[in-house]
C-alpha cells in the first residue's frame, strides 16, 4: 500500500497528448481525460495526471512540481533542466532538420556559414553549428518557421520534421538532420523512495505493453515432416510450443514473432507447408 502519489506531467492537447494518455491506459491506469482540466487521479494506481503545455513539462520536472512526465527529446535537450530521459516510449517520432529553399545550392555544412537561420530551437542548433564549426545567425522565432525564408527573414530554417509535407509545400529541402526525436518518459533526479517505487512499477508495465506492441502473437499448423524447418523459421522467447493436431502426421506451433518481421515469416512459413496461420495481437508481454 502507498501512503503517497507519483505526479506525471503529460501534454494537455497536441500531437503527444492521445498516445501518452492511451498509453497510460494501456497500463491498466483508469482516469479522466484532460478536457479542461489541470489534473486527474487515477483510481486505481498511485498516480496523478497533469496536463501541461510540452515546452514547461521539462521545468515543471525539475522543480518538483510533477515527478515525471512524457515529452519529445527535442523539447528535452533545448531546456536546460537537470531531468534524466529514462525510456524511450515509441511516439511522436520526428527529427529537427536544416532545410534551405530549393534554389540554394546547397553542398555541405559549411555552406551555412554566414547565414541567416530561423529556429524555435536555439541551443540545439547552436549546439550543432558550434560542433560542426559554422558560425551563422540563429533567429529565434516561435512559430511558422517554414515561412521565415519566403518573407526574407531567413536563408535557412531548423525545424520539426514528420512526412516532410511542410518543407514540400513552402519550396524548401532538407538538408541535414540535426536530431531525432521521439516521445521520453523523464524524472527528476532524486525520487523520494515511495514515489520511485511508484515509477518503478510503471516503468515495469509501459516496458510490458512497449514489447507486447513490438510482437505478434502467431499460431499454425504444420505436417510434422516440415517442423524442423518450421522451427527454424519461428524463433519465438525460448522457442515455439509445438502440440499435436486430433489429425495424425500434424503440429500446432504457437510463437511470438517480431511485429516488423510478421509478413516476411509468413510468405516463408506457406512455402514451407505451414496453414491456418493466425496472428493475434499482444496486450502485455513479460520477457
Ligand atoms: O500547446 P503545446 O505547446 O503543448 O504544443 P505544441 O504546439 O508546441 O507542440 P505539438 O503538439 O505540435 O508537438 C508536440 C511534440 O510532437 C513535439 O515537441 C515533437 O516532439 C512531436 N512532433 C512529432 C512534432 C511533429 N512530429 C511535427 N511534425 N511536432 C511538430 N511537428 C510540426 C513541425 O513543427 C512542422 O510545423 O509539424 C510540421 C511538420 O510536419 P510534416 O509532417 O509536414 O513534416
Ligand atoms: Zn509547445
Amino acid at each position: 500500500m502507498f501512503t503517497s502519489k507519483l505526479k506525471i506531467a503529460v501534454q494537455k492537447t497536441g500531437r503527444l497528448s492521445e498516445s501518452s494518455i492511451s498509453l497510460l491506459r494501456k497500463c491498466g491506469i483508469e482516469f479522466e481525460n484532460g478536457l479542461g482540466k489541470l489534473k486527474s487521479s487515477a483510481r486505481n494506481f498511485p498516480l496523478d495526471i497533469y496536463f501541461l503545455r510540452d515546452d514547461d513539462i521539462p521545468q515543471y520536472v525539475a522543480d518538483g512540481v510533477a515527478d515525471v512526465g512524457i515529452v519529445g527529446e527535442n523539447i528535452l535537450h533545448e531546456n536546460l533542466c537537470r531531468v534524466e530521459a529514462f525510456e524511450k516510449l515509441g511516439f511522436g517520432k520526428c527529427r529537427l532538420s536544416i532545410a534551405v529553399p530549393k534554389t540554394f545550392e546547397y553542398r555541405s555544412v559549411e555552406d551555412l556559414k554566414g547565414r541567416r537561420i530561423a529556429t524555435s530551437y536555439p541551443k540545439i542548433l547552436g549546439d550543432f553549428l558550434r560542433k560542426n564549426n559554422v558560425n551563422a545567425e540563429i533567429h529565434t522565432i516561435s512559430g511558422s518557421v517554414e515561412i521565415a525564408p519566403s518573407i526574407g527573414l531567413a536563408d535557412a530554417v531548423c525545424d520539426l520534421v514528420s512526412s516532410g509535407d511542410t518543407l514540400f509545400t513552402n519550396n524548401l529541402r532538407e538538408v541535414e538532420t540535426v536530431l531525432n526525436s521521439e516521445a521520453v518518459l523523464i524524472a527528476r533526479a532524486g525520487l523520494e523512495a515511495d514515489s520511485r517505487k511508484i515509477f518503478n512499477q510503471l516503468v515495469f508495465r509501459l516496458r510490458a505493453v512497449r514489447c507486447a506492441t513490438q510482437n505478434k502473437y502467431i499460431l499454425l499448423n504444420a505436417p510434422d515432416e516440415k517442423l524442423d524447418e518450421i522451427i527454424r523459421i519461428l524463433p519465438g522467447i525460448k522457442s515455439p510450443t509445438v502440440m499435436p493436431l486430433a489429425e495424425k502426421g500434424w503440429s500446432s506451433l504457437h510463437s511470438v514473432v517480431r511485429e516488423t518481421e510478421v509478413w516476411e515469416i509468413i510468405e516463408q512459413l506457406r512455402t514451407h507447408g505451414a496453414e491456418g496461420i493466425l496472428i493475434a495481437s499482444i496486450d502485455q508481454m513479460i520477457q
